[in-house]
Order: structure tokens, then sequence, then C-alpha cells
């Protein structure tokens, strides 16, 4: 076995093999929801943790300074996950009107097979964002003789907790952690076997939380991650009517809600702001030529809030920006696909086609 470079162990129990890549921060940009296997609590903070956490707050204070100066004010969506941003987002995928968790599952379930067939064998997966691996098993079930399996997630913890259960459900495969922001670009670490070719598993519809030329920048990255020969198996939400997107970003249970105003509580609570949650609206609005779901927080009266010291004034009905969710067309995914280098090999649908699980290939 090779042991990769710069490999630490990876806490209490947890005889990890971890690299630590650039840019870590303490929360994860991209959510996963909960995983169907049980998810072991655990401790594990390294120094490398905590010699950061002042650096990632003065991120995080940057990019809410500079977003609430903006001329249409805005906060970045990755903010929304700490850990009771991350809980309200496991109740969000269990909601009636948020079709897409499990309609993305639904899919990987009904075609596990083809889409075993269409990655191949001997494959080494990579998964950008992991969360808690909650969709990777449906893959791993199905593929023969995998290589190895990438999680790469910022949060480290939330990581290696889920580790757990994939390795006592696949004790023949071997698994490389990266802890690293996919979105700063990570090094992918090589496999004791030789794999025939690496794919990039990004499930959830991330994509559609990145603005278009970004959204290119991160699927030309995955290209170069896949290398000659290797793939992407993407999770992309389809346009549909905005009678089914907007509940499904405004739901009656009032939880989207509770996950929007979460923000500016954690704003509150690590960069000592005093925003009150009370005094915004949620507002989930349909952009039909941009084909996005807009998320908000409205004001509703005229207010001064103070963010590290910091004043910015609302007006009553100003909104926050908080979230872009981009919706595509097969020929759209297709088009920004081939611009990153990728053909489309195999797309599956649902019957309605609301969601598509695509296969990229390099
Ligand atoms: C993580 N991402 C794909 C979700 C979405 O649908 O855009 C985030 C979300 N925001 C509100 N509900 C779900």
């Amino acid at each position: 076995m090779r042991p990769p470079a710069g490999a630490i162990q990876g806490g209490a129990g947890w005889p990890e093999r971890v690299l630590p890549q650039a840019d870590i921060h303490p929360r994860s940009v991209v959510p996963a929801c909960r995983a169907p296997l049980p998810r072991p609590g655990t401790s594990s903070v390294t120094h490398e943790d905590t010699a950061s956490t002042d650096h990632h707050r003065a991120a995080f204070l940057a990019d809410v300074v500079a977003g609430l100066s903006a001329p249409v004010k805005q906060i970045p969506p990755k903010y929304f996950y700490d850990d009771a941003g991350s809980e309200l987002f496991d109740r969000i995928c269990e909601l009636p009107e948020y079709y897409v968790t499990r309609t993305e599952t639904a899919i990987l379930r009904d075609y596990a097979r083809d889409i075993g067939d269409a990655l191949g064998a001997r494959v080494m997966l990579i998964e950008p964002g992991s969360g808690s691996s909650a969709k990777v098993h449906l893959l791993l079930d199905v593929l023969e003789d995998p290589v190895a399996y990438v999680p790469v997630e910022i949060s480290r913890e939330h990581m290696l907790a889920s580790l757990a259960p994939l390795r006592e459900r696949y004790p023949g495969l071997e698994i490389l952690p990266v802890a690293a922001d996919f979105t700063a670009g990570f090094t992918v670490p090589e496999s004791t076997r030789e794999p025939a070719r690496r794919v990039v598993f990004f499930p959830g519809s991330t994509i559609g939380n990145f603005r278009p030329d970004d959204a290119l920048t991160l699927l030309s990255r995955f290209a170069a991650v896949a290398g000659p020969g290797g793939g992407l198996l993407l999770g992309a939400d389809l346009r549909k009517s905005p009678a089914v997107l907007e509940p499904a970003y405004d739901d009656s249970a009032g939880v989207t809600a509770a996950f929007n105003r979460n923000v500016l509580t954690r704003i509150n609570r690590e960069l000592g702001g005093d925003f009150d949650p009370g005094a915004f609206r949620h507002r989930a609005l349909w952009n039909e030529p941009e084909s996005r779901v807009e998320m908000h927080l409205v004001s509703l009266r005229d207010q001064r809030v103070h963010v590290g010291g910091t004043a910015f004034d609302f007006r009553a009905g100003e909104p926050i920006v908080t979230e872009y969710s981009h919706k595509y067309t097969l020929a759209g995914m297709a088009d920004l696909a081939q611009q990153a280098g990728f053909r489309v090999e195999q797309v599956w649908t649902d019957e309605q086609e609301w969601f598509s699980v695509q296969y990229l290939v390099r």
C-alpha cells in the first residue's frame, strides 16, 4: 500500500488516512441528506481544524460584509450549513413538496444496474462534497469490483463519522477520504490497485446552486479530475412548472423558511451580528429568464443591522438573496457538459422528467 503524502490520523478510534488540502472550512459547502446508514457520533477535532477556525471566521465575515454591501444584498448559500442548518436541510429532503431527493434516489435505485453497467468494472469513485455519503451505497451495491471510494468533504468529522458504516458494508473497498473544499480544487490520492477509470459522483443537483459560469468552471475541474477516459455521474434537476418549483422551496410546514432564516442566527452567533431573524420573511420565486428558483429574506421593516462593527440599512421590502437553484433542460446541460469537455453518454430520468441522472464521459 502506498501511503499518500500528508497522511494524518483521523482522530479518536478512527485510524483514517485523510488528505488535508487547501482551504478547509469548518462546515460543508455541500450538504447531503441524512444517510440511510446509521451515523455514529464521533469527536475528532484536530489541530488543523482548530488552527483554521480564525481563518474561516474571517472568510465568513468578509463574505457577509461584502455581500451585504452589494447593490442587491446577498449571503452565499454555503453558509446555510451549520449544525442547525444541516438538520433543517435533512428535514427539507423529506418534505412532500421537495421532490428533488426522493426523485433522484428513485432513479438511482430503479436504474442501478444500468448505471453500474455504464460505469463499468474497477472504477475509482470520487465524490466531491460527500457530506454523509448518503447515496453512494446505491452505486457501490451494483458496481463491479470498485477499486476505491474517495469522499471529498470540508467537514472532516462529518466525513469520518459517515465512513464507518461504509467500511462495514464494503470491507474490501479502499476508502481514501480527502478533507478539502472541492470548489477550491483537490488532489486525488492514488489507490493501491490501478483503476480502469475515475468517475466523479456529484448527486443532489448541487450543480444548480452555482451560477452558470461557475457551474462550467466546476464541471471543467471535474473533467480534469476524471482524466481521459473518465466520467461524471451527475444529478441535475430539470425545468418544470413554477407550480411545482415554488412550493418545493416554500413548503407549507415552514421548514425551508426556518432553514433560510437560520443563516441570520448563524451570523449573530459566529460573527456577533444583531439580526432579528423574525424581522425577515422567507420568499421563494421562480425567475423564468434565468431558469432558477431564488430564495430571498425580505426585510419586514426599515431597520439597521450590525455585523462585525459595520452597519447595514434595510428598507421595508428589501431582499437579501440567499440562494439560486438553477434548473436545466437536457439540451442545456448537454451544452454545458460539452463546453466542460464531456459528452453525454446516458441520461436516466423519472417518468415525469422532473430530475435527471446523467453519465458524462471524457
Ligand atoms: C443543496 N441544493 C441542491 C438544494 C437545492 O434544491 O437547491 C438546497 C435547498 N435550498 C432550499 N431547499 C433546498
